[in-house]
C-alpha cells in the first residue's frame, strides 16, 4: 500500500495519519489468532515481556506484551517486511527499521494512559514514528486514543514520571480518534496522546509498532536491553515512563485468570 501524496501533506501538517482498511477481513482474523496465541505465551520465552494488571474488580489480566518479533514467525514477517515497513519508510522519508513492538490488550475494566509524548520513552534515536494497528474497533467507550494534532515538532515539559504535566495537559485541544479494526493510525513521537480506561464489556486490543530511520541505527535489541536494565529495580512499570494508570506487574505465571 502506498501513501497518497495528499495524505503525506496531512502527515506532515499534523503528525498523524489514519489509514482505513489495511487488514482485510481474512487477514484480520489471522492476526487476531496470532494475538490470542501471543497473549497466552508465558513471559520470558525468547525474551518475551508479558505484563498483567489488576483491574478494579481484583482480576489479574494481561495488559501488554512486548518483544514479540523473536517469538512469532507470522508477526515477525508482518512487522518487519512488506507494506508496513514500506509505509513507515515513506512517512520517515528514508528506510525505516523496527525500534520496538507491543500489544496493548486493554481488557474490559483495563486502565488507560496518562497524557504523554513517546519521545522521553524512546532513547538512542532522533525520532520515531508509531503505527497503531486496531485489532478490535477502538471506541470512546473502550479507551481509544485521544491525540493533539499539529503539535508534533517539539518536546513538551515532563512531570516526574515523564508524562505531560497536568497544568499543560488540561489546556491542550484533545481529539478522540476511534479506529476501526484492521485500520492503522500513524503518529510521530512528539504527538501528545492519552487514552481512557475500557468501560465497555469487551476488550480493545491494539498492536503498536515503532520505527526509526535506519540512518540512526538498529536499536531494537539495545532498547530491550536498556528496558530490562532500567526496570529491573523492582518497578512495576510497563514502560520507561510512568504513563500507565493501572496497577501493573510483570507476569510471572504461565496462565492467568480471565474476566
Ligand atoms: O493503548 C492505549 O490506549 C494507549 C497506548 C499508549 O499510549 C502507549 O502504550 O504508549
Amino acid at each position: 500500500m502506498l501513501v497518497d501524496p495528499l495524505d503525506l501533506a496531512t502527515w506532515r501538517g499534523s503528525g498523524v495519519l489514519l489509514m482505513g482498511g489495511f487488514l482485510g477481513p481474512e487477514r484480520l482474523r489471522e492476526v487476531r489468532r496470532w494475538v490470542d496465541e501471543i497473549e497466552a505465551l508465558p513471559g520470558g520465552e525468547d525474551g518475551l515481556l508479558q505484563y498483567d494488571e489488576t483491574t478494579g474488580d481484583g482480576f489479574s489480566v494481561r495488559c501488554r506484551t512486548e518483544n514479540i518479533v523473536p517469538c512469532h514467525d507470522g508477526m515477525r514477517a508482518l512487522l518487519t517486511r512488506g507494506a508496513l515497513i514500506d509505509i513507515a519508510s515513506t512517512l520517515l522519508g528514508e528506510p525505516a527499521v523496527l525500534y520496538k513492538e507491543k500489544i496493548n490488550y486493554k481488557q474490559s475494566g483495563g486502565a488507560g494512559f496518562a497524557p504523554h509524548q513517546d519521545a522521553p520513552a524512546y532513547p538512542f534515536v532522533r525520532c520515531t514514528i508509531t503505527c497503531m494497528i486496531a485489532i478490535d474497533d477502538s471506541t470512546t467507550d473502550n479507551g481509544c486514543l485521544d491525540i493533539v494534532e499539529g503539535m508534533h515538532h517539539d518536546p513538551l515539559p515532563t512531570d516526574d514520571v515523564g508524562c505531560i504535566p497536568a497544568y499543560l495537559a488540561e489546556i491542550l485541544p484533545w481529539k478522540s480518534v476511534p479506529v476501526r479494526a484492521g485500520s492503522l493510525l500513524w503518529f510521530n513521537w512528539y504527538v501528545p496522546h492519552r487514552s481512557g480506561a475500557n468501560i465497555s464489556p469487551h476488550r480493545r486490543r491494539a498492536i503498536y509498532l515503532t520505527y526509526n530511520a535506519a540512518s540512526d541505527g538498529d536499536h531494537r535489541h539495545h532498547y530491550y536491553q536498556e528496558k530490562r536494565h532500567r526496570l529491573a529495580a523492582g518497578t512495576d512499570r510497563i514502560s520507561l515512563i510512568g504513563h500507565f494508570t493501572g496497577d501493573s506487574h510483570v507476569s510471572t505465571q504461565d496462565t492467568q485468570e480471565s474476566v
